[in-house]
């Protein structure tokens, strides 16, 4: 049985998908449960595996991070997860710092910036601990492994797709994205520029504006957005904490129903705006699957079972078996689209 077909008879979902593959959504199929991660990292001998997502607070991370967290205890380790309040290079590497005097066997880490926590994690592996990236990568050179959500080329298309058909092909759209520096918003932003250029003559992107990741933030910058566009046909935003903002702030407006407004977001946060007609169709991963396999493939380099090269394979419990692909990436597998018709099947 291959990786998908496996984890798609897990699952058993039944929704539709615009054509989109059921891998690793639905009722989540590595079964995590709500509540926060907990633990602390022990120093020594056994696995102990601390995960750092961009920020605190953010129910996408608390989602990913008890997949993780899932994940270590059925693998006999310790979790723990610590982070920065807002989501900053800086906040995270006093995480990063500790995490590898304590020698902790293996970082899993949501990257606030492709650089600026490179040489702190860089000590982390020169002192012995495994550096994996998750959700958002760093540069390739400071981490052992990227576990990646699904295809940048394949979000970016979904995410235009979805406000072309909202909006009929043709008028003004903004994005409204998380931190300015954020490596996988970033990349998916340039990749839907270029599928608007290239496929969308009648539609123009007048205006990036970043929310920080911050749910107060992304909702004055909707508010602002609205305002410095009167045309405004169109909003997409690629995180989970604008697009539930940008939601809340369209709900009671007099734009709801007129501003159409997709993007990447969770079910739970969304539910509410799609059932009220704020919202058509928003797509996402299953988080929780997403830190289940970080942490997997952590302790996998953890065990020197892989090394991160390309081809090597290793298997990530119940999401069965994986390869390493190009630039030392693992791949989740492929989003999945959220509306009217299938929202009520989803938790998280
Ligand atoms: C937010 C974060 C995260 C991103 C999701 C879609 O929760 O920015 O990195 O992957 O949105």
């Amino acid at each position: 049985m291959t990786r998908i077909s496996r984890r798609t008879a897990i699952i058993g979902a039944t929704a539709a998908s615009v054509g989109l593959l059921l891998s690793g959504c639905s009722k989540a199929s590595t079964d995590t449960a709500t509540g926060s991660a907990s633990g602390s990292a022990a120093a020594g001998g056994s696995l102990n595996m601390v995960f750092i997502p961009k920020n605190l607070g953010n129910p996408y991370f608390d989602t990913s991070d008890a997949g993780g967290k899932k994940a270590v205890e059925a693998l006999g380790g310790t979790f723990s997860e610590v982070g920065p309040q807002t989501a900053s290079p800086d906040g995270q590497v006093q995480y990063i710092n500790t995490a590898a005097q304590q020698r902790a066997s293996a970082i899993v880490i949501s990257a606030n910036d492709p650089t600026a926590i490179g040489s702190a994690l860089s000590q982390a592996r020169s002192s012995g601990t495994k550096v994996v990236t998750f959700d958002s990568d760093t540069d390739k050179q400071y981490r052992d492994l990227f576990v990646n959500q699904a295809s940048p080329e394949g979000l970016a298309k979904v995410e235009v797709e979805g406000i072309a058909k909202q909006i009929g092909n043709s008028g003004e759209i903004a994005i409204l994205s998380a931190s300015a520096n954020a490596t996988n918003q970033n990349a998916w932003i340039e990749l839907m520029k270029k599928d608007l250029a290239a496929s969308y003559p009648n539609i123009k992107l007048v205006d990036v504006v970043y929310g920080n990741d911050d749910d107060q933030t992304s909702f004055d910058k909707t508010a602002a957005l609205l305002q410095t566009h009167p045309n405004l046909k169109g909003i997409i935003s690629p995180t989970t904490v604008g697009i539930a903002a940008a939601a809340r702030y369209l709900s009671t407006s007099d734009k709801k129903g007129k501003v159409a407004l997709t993007g990447l977001g969770t079910p739970n946060q969304m539910k509410q705006y799609v059932k009220d007609g704020t919202v058509k169709e928003f797509y996402l991963w299953n988080p929780a699957d997403l830190g289940f396999l970080a942490a997997y493939a952590a302790d996998a380099l953890v065990k020197g079972t892989i090394t991160g090269k390309e081809g090597d394979k290793f298997t990530a419990g119940t999401l069965g078996e994986f390869t390493v692909g190009a630039d030392s990436t693992v791949l989740l597998g492929d989003p999945f689209a959220f509306n009217a018709d299938n929202i009520d099947k989803f938790s998280f």
